[in-house]
């Protein structure tokens, strides 16, 4: 069949496109891979997972009465209310009716302005325009670990986490990985298991969530400002409005009133820390002093010395790697059942049916559990066969790395949209609304493309260059790029190493995106 428009992907940006496409009068037709909508918080169940952007602003702005009769429970939401939330959307909405769950693409073909869509089961669907709205950590990371597949245990993927609940009691239980997914899984696990091995190759900054139950007051006061708060959560700097930075550098403040502005972040959990100042994300001074508060955290928190000092991170500047908020990680390390691995000390040899070999021995497992990460930002389009004008791939378009102008658009790949993808602020803001905003400004521009009688757009010679070289100075003015994350791609193997998001802010980033909308879409031809 034929349609205006396909979206790829039922998570918070997809829904939120299929639903404006069809309020737009348009056709829309959607896959997604997974059994039902949810993206993110459908496959990442593992326990302990909970968002670390506040729930009352991690969700849709784009219908006051969902956000009126949506109450979320908690500060952070934990996965399984997320997920409740997106199914509750699909269903208000009628989403369901658009989407054909379970249906993987594996390949798209421009021709005739307009896009073939073929599914890994071989139907090919066709429209005019392709959103795809496939995540920026959607494709997990599994390491080339000598032996992967040999391990005769249970084994388990954070990011692929079964829904029927997964049994730990009595058993010996092994997590690769210390980033976010990890950090929150150890603690549920080690109140279980008999035995909990983590294995740590880059010790990580995390923070307390300080999830709590939301007082019905602050849920009514959030209610009557929604619209308040949405609008200056758009112009914020990372799309979380409550939360002002300290103006002042940290080293012009008395040590102990510096202390005093970290400790109250630090009480009041979350992300958030990251910017407890100003210029915490690019000012090295400033953030050296935010990073020893919380390396002081550790070794407070932690009672065996040694160990506390293989879980203070010593390698990049605090935020750089995405900072971890957790509910208990490193109280977990007190445990007489549970033991830290630093695999910088004692590397991975192989993984062997009975356990994880390291220099020093075999650690014996019954459970195995991946979480190391994602393919981010392109591991989604780059798995897809993508051939855009004059049948070019999008893998030669991106050979050395994402090229994309404003995170939306490729050069070369007609009438295709990217939703947080990279050259947009990701995930160093608030997605939901980053979405928001991208659709809005999608869709304004396929009626400026009707306006203007063309079937097709693309982006200008020489336009993705420049947006490239605008978020490379972005990224300059930061710390970001001092640390080997996935921000910029160092987690997978042979990847072009790029800082890909756009770390300017989510106001700015809007701005832009006006600006060239404003300008009669300078950076775009029509056709
Ligand atoms: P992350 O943050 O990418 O963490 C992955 C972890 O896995 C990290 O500690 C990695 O260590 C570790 N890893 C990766 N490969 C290996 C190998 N080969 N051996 C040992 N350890 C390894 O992914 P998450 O899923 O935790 O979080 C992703 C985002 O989701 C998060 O930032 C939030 O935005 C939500 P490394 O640091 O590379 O040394």
């Amino acid at each position: 069949m034929s349609y205006d428009v396909i979206v790829i992907g039922a998570g918070f940006a997809g829904l939120a496109a299929a639903h404006r496409a069809r309020r737009a009068g348009l056709t829309v037709h959607g896959f997604e891979a997974g059994d039902d909508v949810g993206g993110t918080w459908y496959w990442n169940r593992y326990p302990g997972a909970r968002c670390d952007v506040e729930s009352v602003d991690y969700s849709y702005s784009f219908d006051e009465d969902l956000q009126q009769e949506w109450t979320w429970s908690e500060r952070f939401a934990a996965q399984p209310e997320i997920l409740a939330y997106l199914r509750h959307a699909a269903r208000r909405f009628g989403l369901y009716d658009l989407f054909e769950l379970a249906t993987r693409v594996a390949a798209l073909r421009y021709t005739g302005s307009a896009w073939d869509v073929t599914t890994a089961d071989g139907r090919t669907e066709r429209a005019r325009f392709v959103i795809l709205a496939t995540g920026s950590l959607s494709i997990p990371n599994i390491p080339a670990i000598p032996g992967a597949g040999d391990f005769r245990g249970e084994v388990y993927r954070t990011a692929q986490w079964p829904a029927a609940p997964v049994a730990f009691a009595g058993k010996r239980v092994g997590i690769i990985g210390t980033g976010s997914s990890g950090i929150q899984t150890a603690p549920e696990v080690a109140r279980e298991a008999a035995a909990l091995t983590v294995f740590q190759r880059t010790a990580n900054y995390s923070i307390p969530a300080v999830s709590a139950p939301l007082p019905a007051e602050e849920i009514a006061a959030v209610k009557a400002g929604y619209a308040a708060r949405r609008a200056r959560t758009r112009r914020g700097l990372y799309g979380s409005p409550a939360h002002d930075p300290h103006p002042v550098p940290a080293p012009q403040l008395t040590p102990a009133e510096a202390t005093r502005v970290l400790q109250e972040r630090w009480a009041y959990g979350g992300v958030y820390f990251a910017r407890t100042f100003l210029d915490q994300m690019s000012d090295a001074a400033t953030n050296r002093i935010a990073g020893e508060f919380v390396q002081g955290q550790i070794r407070r928190i932690v009672r065996d010395p040694a160990v506390a000092e293989d879980l203070v991170p010593a390698d990049h500047p605090i935020g750089t790697k995405r900072i971890c908020t957790d509910s208990g990680y490193f109280e977990t390390f007190n445990r007489p059942n549970v033991r830290l691995v630093n695999l910088r000390r004692d590397p991975i040899e192989r993984i062997e049916p009975g356990g994880v070999r390291t220099a020093t021995g075999l650690h014996e497992l019954d459970v195995l559990i991946w979480a190391t990460g994602f393919d981010a930002f392109t591991g989604a389009a780059a798995r897809m066969d993508i051939r855009g004008r004059d049948g070019v791939a999008l893998s030669a378009i991106w050979s050395g790395g994402p090229l994309t102008y404003l995170g939306l658009l490729v050069p070369g790949l007609p009438n295709l949209v990217l939703l947080n993808g990279p050259g947009s602020t990701g995930p160093l803001a608030n997605m939901v609304l980053c979405a928001e905003q991208q659709i809005d400004w999608v869709f304004d521009l396929l009626a400026a493309a009707g306006q203007r009688g063309a079937a097709a757009f693309d982006v200008a010679p020489g336009a993705a260059e420049r947006w490239s070289e605008v978020v490379d100075e972005a990224a300059r003015r930061t710390l970001f790029p001092k640390a080997r994350s996935w921000y910029l791609g160092s987690n997978i193997e042979g990847k072009p190493e790029r800082f890909m998001p756009y770390a300017g802010g989510l106001g700015a980033y809007v701005d832009l995106c006006a600006a060239e909308a404003d300008a009669g879409y300078p950076g775009l031809t029509f056709g």
